[in-house]
Parts: C-alpha cells; sequence; structure tokens
C-alpha cells in the first residue's frame, strides 16, 4: 500500500494557521512525524480559506522539502496552484487530483505529462460523484482512455471512486468497493486505486474503528494507496496486517516490526 499522509491540510484548523502565519516549525513537524510513521507520499493542500493559494502552495512545498525528500502529493483543484507547486517539486510529484470532464482533463493531463507527475482522476464530473458503480466506473474509463491518448503511464495513473461520509450515504461504501474492483478491468495493464480514506469518518462517534475497518475492506478490493493519517497507529498497525493476509508481506512473528523497518 501507498501511504499518503493527509495531516498538512488547511482543512485542520492548526494547520491552516501555521499557513497563514508562516510557521515552519509546525509544518516541518507533521512532514517529519508522518514520515517517520510510513508515510510514503505527503498530501498538501492550502485549505479553503486561503487567501493567496499560489503563495501558499509555494511555501508550503519549500518548507516540507526543507527536511524530507519525500515526495508530495499537491491536493488542489485549481489548475495555477497545481503547476506552482510542481515547479517547485523536486522528486517526482503527484497531481491531486483531476475530475472526469474533457475540459479539466486537457489541462490536467498535459500537466502531469509535463512534470512527469502521477495523477489522480476522481470518479466524478461536472453533474458530480454518480450514485452508483456503474456510473464511477463510465466516467473512470473516460479518465483511463484520455490519459493514454496523452501519454501518460499506467503506472503513474490513480483512479479515485470517491468515498462519502457512512453518516449521511451510508449505501456509497458498498458501491466504492466495487468500484475499486471494477476500476481494474477498465485496462490492461490496469490503473491503480486509491481512496481519500478519512472521508468515510467525518461526522461520526467512532471514526478511528470506522476508518480502519474500511480500509482493511477496500484493502481486500484491490486498493493500492490511501490518504490517511499515518500517526494513527492502530490504523497503521490495521493496514500492515492486511497486507500480510493478503499474502503481500511474508509472515514473521514480528511483522508489524519487521514492515516499520523496510
Ligand atoms: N480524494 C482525494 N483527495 C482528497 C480526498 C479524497 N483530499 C482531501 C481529503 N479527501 C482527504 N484528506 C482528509 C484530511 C482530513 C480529514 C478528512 C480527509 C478530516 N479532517 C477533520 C474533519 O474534517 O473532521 C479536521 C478536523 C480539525 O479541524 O482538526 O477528517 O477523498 N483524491
Amino acid at each position: 500500500m501507498l501511504v499518503i499522509g493527509e495531516k498538512i491540510n488547511g482543512m485542520y484548523k492548526a494547520v491552516g494557521k501555521a499557513i497563514q502565519e508562516k510557521n515552519k516549525e509546525t509544518i516541518q513537524k507533521l512532514a517529519k512525524d508522518q514520515v517517520a510513521a510510513g508515510a510514503d507520499y505527503l498530501d498538501v493542500n492550502t485549505g479553503p480559506s486561503s487567501a493567496n493559494p499560489v503563495e501558499a502552495m509555494e511555501w508550503l512545498v519549500d518548507t516540507i522539502q526543507e527536511v524530507t525528500d519525500t515526495p508530495l502529493c499537491l491536493d488542489t483543484t485549481k489548475p495555477e496552484v497545481m503547476e506552482a507547486g510542481l515547479r517547485k517539486c523536486k522528486e517526482k510529484a503527484m497531481i491531486n487530483s483531476t475530475p472526469g470532464q474533457q475540459e479539466k482533463l486537457d489541462v490536467f493531463l498535459p500537466l502531469a505529462a509535463k512534470y512527469n507527475a502521477s495523477i489522480i482522476g476522481l470518479a466524478m464530473d461536472e453533474k458530480g460523484i454518480p450514485r452508483d458503480a456503474a456510473g464511477r466506473a463510465e466516467i473512470a474509463l473516460r479518465i483511463v482512455a484520455a490519459a493514454m491518448e496523452k501519454g501518460i503511464n499506467p503506472e503513474d495513473l490513480y483512479i479515485d471512486p470517491l468515498i462519502l461520509p457512512v453518516n449521511v450515504a451510508q449505501t456509497t461504501a458498498g458501491q466504492v468497493l466495487e468500484s475499486l474492483r471494477q476500476f481494474k478491468l477498465l485496462s490492461d495493464p490496469p490503473p491503480k486505486t486509491v481512496l481519500g480514506l478519512s472521508n468515510v469518518s467525518q461526522g461520526t462517534k467512532y471514526r478511528e474503528l470506522i476508518n480502519r475497518t474500511y480500509l482493511v475492506m477496500a484493502q481486500a478490493c484491490a486498493l493500492d494507496a490511501a490518504i490517511i493519517d499515518p500517526l494513527d497507529n492502530e490504523l497503521m498497525d490495521a493496514m500492515i496486517t492486511a497486507e500480510l493476509l493478503l499474502n503481500k508481506n511474508i509472515y514473521c512473528d514480528a511483522f508489524l516490526k519487521a514492515y516499520r523497518k523496510k
């Protein structure tokens, strides 16, 4: 599983404040802590309230890269913010994300090609998120075809079926598992799959329990990558154990320790 650390997101009050006040220590600690806990990528999102998101993205990328070489997953819907971040990335970046409508694909796929970045395609378009798995697969196929046309390596394409909070959209959890399986049938080689896991538990009481239960279920349905909180130890333990049970790692008594030492 590719672990994308979710914590550097202006949606968190403390992070939004740190961005506003250009407080490097807070951001750099989050970067180092997530990497130490096993993050392969760090999500970078300036948050909804940033007055100058281009400047905020540039500052975040520079600030994080001062303390780690871990590659970054630039999380913005704005092409100008995305490109500002991509220009600054020293390692191979991930574009998070493009929705499935042609006008957006025409903007974001060329950015992926230009900066040799991987890219997340969302199973949504101008009409929103489809209600069922078939609707999600239709949009995913459009994204896969457009990416192929632009010469994007299938290894670099991640499709996100978009999980919603279970307290307001209870049928979505099952539909998304179905989508993860279906996405693997869209092309050969297939695209990779990704989820923004914590969405599933927003507004619920047992957030950590819901997150780790759903992560394990999604892993059994061909999930390749997840935007998660790597500082949640029980979540990481569940993820590592699921990898073992799916035969992705060889068993030893100290399998949790062994995974973390990798
Ligand atoms: N798919 C893709 N990218 C994504 C998402 C996705 N990026 C953003 C998001 N979804 C994934 N990241 C988060 C980060 C934090 C939370 C949820 C998802 C979260 N935050 C607390 C909350 O809202 O309750 C913030 C609380 C606080 O202020 O401290 O839950 O689906 N491709």
